[in-house]
């Protein structure tokens, strides 16, 4: 590992890969076929993103004396593995007639070199069986890319192609006389000037005499069309200073970008390679970059920020898509929020209707409280029935509590689980119709209903409310003389008539109205107020319906962040979205130091 030069470009990779890998993160699983095109695209940007900074950038970005790759691109038959046995000074690498020869990388490397190139160096991400290594001939330092051709009908040869593009420090980028006008070789062109890699082009196969110089004119003058990237513009964009070492070596040639230009016939008498002569400056750099271990590091680092830089584009773009979805996340919240809270209205609408409970749950209470003693101490004055009431909750007659408590449980639940099931089915049915929320809801059908234990969840948080209303009348009985004091069944008694009130009475039912509920409550509360006096029974009462509200808010909360947590924040979204534009400003600002 090496002390690089120029930390803050090292830093900044290694921000890169944290930030696409964040956004992995808080994204989950992306875009599957179903999803819209706009959604596809955003995923595969973010993917590409990731994959590029960790697969190209961190390897050469961990180790900047790592040997240095010059890659032989261009067209097939256009020379590249004639030049590559023309640089080794051996044939290394098969030329032909058949088209394509080359199909697999030639990689031209010391032993040594081949080594740290494949461990963690450039070459790690590329396809092991796409690269032949050889070591005869090789420069120590320095690897040689003999590449399968650019236009390619094979589409693994481009591809590979294309990745070796992304690795490389420096580009020869060999074409014809004949060939340089295609197109394709323009589009990889395009990619190198992105990428701001540094470039050499060489023209091979010149006809002789002044059509020589028309040709490489007409190559000068389509490449300053397409403003290619000399390496001190590189430099300078990436926001680096050209190194001495680099200036001598690759900027010696006034229009910038270099265009070496090779003769027809200049070929070796084997047919396997050029004549030295007819390369004979390429052949100088690389001499002079093996024989200058800092002037190869400074084409690396010159290509790094360069590759990086030209991220720029692609991380703006990943950096718009974030925002997007960061609007279509709060969007799907704000669905499930609202769906949430209008059937938490229509649930505490039900239990103002007093009919939550089923009758034959009420009328066992009723048939308790109305029984003839306790009628019959009402109608004998104030005094007799406390007396009687003191009686009955210390347990004669039976108070039916735990039958009522569950009645009263089991069917609190079921309408707590029936609301929360219609809430679900509004926000999935209500998230489908996004591209987003439609990708969640198809991976999970149970978002179409309450979660599975709502049911075991309610009675649970129904048994704590229903354990804090008899804590609640313990602590009120305690303070009135003589009524269900240190009873425990009178405590409970006491409770299921709170709760049962609560039911009844939210509606503000009285006795006056019929039915057994409105009876019920009627009594019930004639039995607390003699007992505890109006005023705590009121107190009871509302704090007894103010637990509950909460309660069935928290579960009616509960079931949504099953949506919530499916979504990521757009808040974080938009935080990432900030960090990554800010990565690029570094990137682009001029090197201080
Ligand atoms: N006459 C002549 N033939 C050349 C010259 N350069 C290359 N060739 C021949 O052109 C053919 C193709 O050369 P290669 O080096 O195999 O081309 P390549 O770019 O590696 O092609 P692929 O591997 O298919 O991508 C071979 O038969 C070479 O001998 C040249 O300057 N003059
Ligand atoms: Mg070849």
């Amino acid at each position: 590992m090496s002390t690089p030069s120029r930390p803050d470009l090292v830093a900044r990779v290694d921000r890169l890969v944290a930030l696409a890998v964040r956004r992995a993160a808080l994204l989950g699983p992306e875009a599957v076929e179903d999803a819209s095109d706009a959604s596809r695209a955003a995923s595969q940007r973010g993917r590409e993103l990731l994959e590029h900074t960790r697969s190209y950038l961190l390897p050469r970005a961990r180790d900047l004396d790592a040997p240095l790759v010059v890659l032989l691109l261009g067209p097939t038959g256009a020379g590249k593995s004639t030049l590559m046995n023309t640089l080794a000074g051996l044939p290394v690498s098969r030329t032909g007639v058949l088209r394509p020869t080359t199909r697999d990388a030639v990689v031209l490397a010391s032993v040594d070199d081949q080594t740290s190139l494949r461990a963690t160096g450039p070459l790690s991400s590329v396809a092991a069986h796409r690269l032949e290594w050889v070591e005869r001939g090789a420069r120590p330092g320095i690897a040689i890319i003999d590449a399968p051709d650019i236009d390619s009908v094979e589409h693994a040869n481009r591809h590979l192609a294309d990745t070796l593009l992304e690795v490389a420090d420096l580009c020869f980028f060999v074409t014809t006389a004949t060939r340089y006008a295609d197109r394709v070789p323009w589009d990889v062109l395009a990619r190198v000037e992105q990428r701001r890699l540094p470039l050499v082009v060489v023209v091979n196969r010149l006809p002789a005499g002044s059509d020589a110089s028309a040709v490489l004119d007409d190559v000068r003058r389509l490449l300053g069309r397409s403003g290619l990237t000399r390496p001190e513009a590189a430099a300078a964009d990436a926001g680096m200073a050209p190194s001495g070492s680099l200036a001598g070596s690759l900027a010696v040639r006034p229009a910038g970008l270099e265009v070496i230009g090779v003769a027809e016939g200049a070929l070796h008498p084997d047919g396997t390679a050029l004549s030295r002569d007819a390369v004979e400056a390429l052949m100088g750099r690389l001499e002079s970059l093996a024989a200058d271990a800092g002037a190869r590091r400074s084409l690396a680092e010159q290509a790094l920020a360069g590759a990086v830089a030209g991220l720029t584009p692609l991380v703006h773009m990943v950096a718009d898509d974030l925002e997007h979805q960061a609007i279509d996340a709060d969007a799907l919240r704000r669905v499930a929020a609202t769906d949430h809270a209008e059937e938490l209205r229509l649930m505490r609408e039900g239990l103002r209707r007093g009919n939550v409970l089923r009758e034959e749950v009420v009328r066992q209470w009723h048939s308790f409280v109305g029984a003839d003693q306790i009628t019959r101490a009402f109608s004998s004055g104030i005094g007799r029935v406390r007396g009687a009431l003191a009686a009955i909750f210390r347990g004669s007659p039976e108070a039916p509590v735990a039958a009522v408590q569950k009645g009263a449980t089991d069917d609190l639940s079921t309408f707590v689980v029936a609301h929360a099931s219609d809430a679900a089915r509004r926000t999935a049915s209500h998230w489908s119709a996004d591209p987003l929320g439609a990708r969640l809801v198809a991976n999970d059908a149970g978002l179409w209903t309450a979660s599975a234990d709502l049911g075991e969840a309610t009675r649970a948080a129904l048994t704590v409310w229903m354990g804090a209303i008899a804590s609640d009348v313990a602590v009120t009985g305690a303070d009135k003389r003589g009524v269900a004091r240190g009873v425990s069944l009178g405590v409970n008694a006491g409770a299921v008539t709170v709760m049962l009130t609560v039911f009844a009475h939210t509606g503000g039912l009285t006795g006056a109205e019929v039915g057994i509920a409105a009876g019920t409550a009627f009594l019930n509360q004639k039995l607390l107020n003699a007992l505890f006096g109006e005023a705590a029974v009121l107190e009871m009462i509302s704090r007894a319906r103010d637990r509950l509200d909460q309660t069935l808010e928290s579960l009616m909360e509960r079931e949504r962040e099953r949506f919530d947590r499916l979504v990521p924040s757009g808040e974080e979204l938009r935080a990432l979205a900030g960090d990554l534009r800010g990565a690029m400003e570094a990137s682009s600002r001029p090197h201080g130091g």
